[in-house]
């Protein structure tokens, strides 16, 4: 029967190990793992020899139908997440945005709206803290307790970024939610300035991008926000990290206590900024995201060894893509071309590529950085991010011996251009399986419209300062320890009130 799949013969990859077992799912859910399984009668198998049975990407980066720089993107929830299945992820998480003045709980009720008839795959969403106030604090607590939301992201950069003492502030509240505050780590009075005098000068195309926004413009707020995530004792997230000055100063930062996460995108792993050069304006205008795509051609490779080297820790898209026609509102002037590329249905492929291929990252750690990872950290795991008993049934058999070629002719995407235009990937997903049904048979896909369900994605156990009661409290499912754990000099205990 259709709720009853078996794949067999294949080589499960979680962030741990390999292992060679069937998998069994039922309902959705992984029920069995091993050889020679009892299974009941009409039940669907793939063979999955010689190829590989990882976990469904988890990509917790996106923008679908975002209202950005005077426009909208262009991939909305239907085309988005169909185009996440047909390329290997099976989980998006994607940014709600909230105006200034707004209140965040209508903002919420806007994007599950949005969002709940047309997701192809389970989805979950982090807020965007876009102004402060005391009722965006109340609010904060209310999606967290709620409404499933565990992660808020505020900006250093764009009109609606916070300054020094509000990001204070709402990292604080963060720490007191046991949420995840992430963070757009760009300095914005620097790159306004830089913008003023670029265009002053003449600098008018999209080569301007870049030189307006430069590495240690990023590095500097990094580094800037990892110093204030640390003065109130709270993890932190840094999103995009696209250069090496900005991971190094990762680095540098954990070196001395700080706690933090880096993610770097697709894009960065598989292109660079001399697109941004490119004579053709379609063309360059088409790869102007922020942070920019850095013109120092070792920054993929770098980035790479990073991931591998456990320096940055996951990847995301930032999926953000506008047509040629709205890249056209920056003609005349490169800091009104609509910010954002594409990057959710090509991110597994690309950086199997780039990655495994490659020789930098095994297939463990492949899953890791696509994957497990990322539920980790949005407190999803195990349910997401692996492959064991009692999980979703999301699921990839991924055949490291087929190759295709990137193409926005044959992608999936909304969006008239594709970033990794002519790319040859080895490593293709044949089969996606969405809550254990099979979304991509073959290479054909089948998603269905609305399929998908909205995910809680849970508070960890809050900070309270208990210095008498020294009681060592740990959250379940709580993977990414050295992270969330308790932090220095104080005691994590579940709030009293
Ligand atoms: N950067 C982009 O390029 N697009 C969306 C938002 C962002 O921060
Ligand atoms: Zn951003
Ligand atoms: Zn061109
Ligand atoms: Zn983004």
């Amino acid at each position: 029967a259709q709720n009853r799949l078996l794949i067999k013969n294949g080589k499960i990859v979680n962030e741990d190990e390999i292992v060679e077992e069937d998998v069994y799912i039922e309902d959705g859910v992984i029920k069995q793992l091993g050889r020679n399984l009892i299974i009941p009668g009409g039940t669907r198998v793939i063979d999955a020899r010689g190829k590989l049975v990882i976990p469904g990407g988890i990509d917790p980066h996106t923008h679908f139908e975002f209202e950005f720089m005077g426009t909208k993107s262009v991939d909305d929830f239907y085309q988005g997440t169909k185009a996440a299945v047909a390329g290997g992820t099976t989980m998006i998480i994607d940014f709600v945005f909230v105006k200034k003045g707004e209140s965040l709980i209508d903002a919420y009720y806007t994007y599950r709206q949005k969002a709940d008839d047309k997701a192809c795959c389970d989805y979950g969403l982090h807020m965007i803290v876009s102004y402060w106030s005391d009722r965006v604090r109340e609010e904060m607590s209310i999606l967290c307790s709620e409404h499933g939301i565990n992660s808020f992201k505020m900006f250093m950069a764009y009109s609606f970024m916070l300054n020094d003492s509000e990001l204070y502030k709402a990292f604080e509240a963060c720490r007191k939610l046991g949420a995840v505050a992430m963070v757009h780590a760009e300095n914005g009075s620097i790159v306004s300035q830089n913008t003023e005098r670029l265009l002053a000068k003449g600098v008018t195309g999209p080569e301007g991008h870049e030189l307006s926004r430069p590495e240690e413009v990023e590095a500097e707020a990094v580094n800037r926000a990892c110093t204030i995530a640390n003065q109130v004792d709270t993890p932190l997230y840094v999103v995009h990290v696209m250069s090496k000055s900005a991971a190094s100063a990762l680095v540098q930062a954990r070196e001395r206590g700080v706690r933090v996460i880096g993610e770097t995108l697709a894009a960065a792993l598989g292109t660079d900024g001399s697109q941004c050069k490119h004579p053709c304006f379609q063309h360059s205008a088409a790869h102007v995201l922020s942070p920019p795509l850095r013109s120092d051609p070792s920054t993929p490779r770098s980035l790479m060894i990073s991931l591998a080297q456990n320096d940055l820790q996951l990847t995301g898209s930032d999926n953000c893509t506008f047509n040629k026609t709205q890249k056209e509102l920056g003609i005349n002037d490169f800091s009104k071309i609509p910010n954002g590329v594409n990057g959710v249905e090509d991110r597994m492929s690309v950086i199997w590529e780039k990655g495994v291929h490659s020789g930098i990252l095994d297939p463990c750690r492949f899953v890791a950085i696509t994957s497990t990872t990322a539920a980790k950290v949005f407190n999803v795991y195990p349910r997401k991010g692996c492959i064991a008993v009692g999980s979703d049934g999301d699921i990839v058999i991924w055949n490291p011996n087929r190759t295709r070629v990137i193409s926005a002719k044959t992608h999936h995407q909304a969006v008239d251009f594709n970033i990794f235009e002519g790319m040859e990937c080895h490593g293709v997903p044949e089969y996606v399986v969405v809550n254990g049904r099979v979304c991509v048979d073959e290479g054909l896909v089948k998603v269905v419209e609305g399929y998908g369900n909205f995910v809680k994605t849970p508070v960890f156990p809050p900070f309270v300062y208990d210095l008498e009661n020294a009681e060592k409290l740990r959250p379940s499912n709580n993977g990414i320890d050295d992270l969330h754990q308790t932090p220095k000099g104080e005691d994590r205990k579940v709030s009293p009130t």
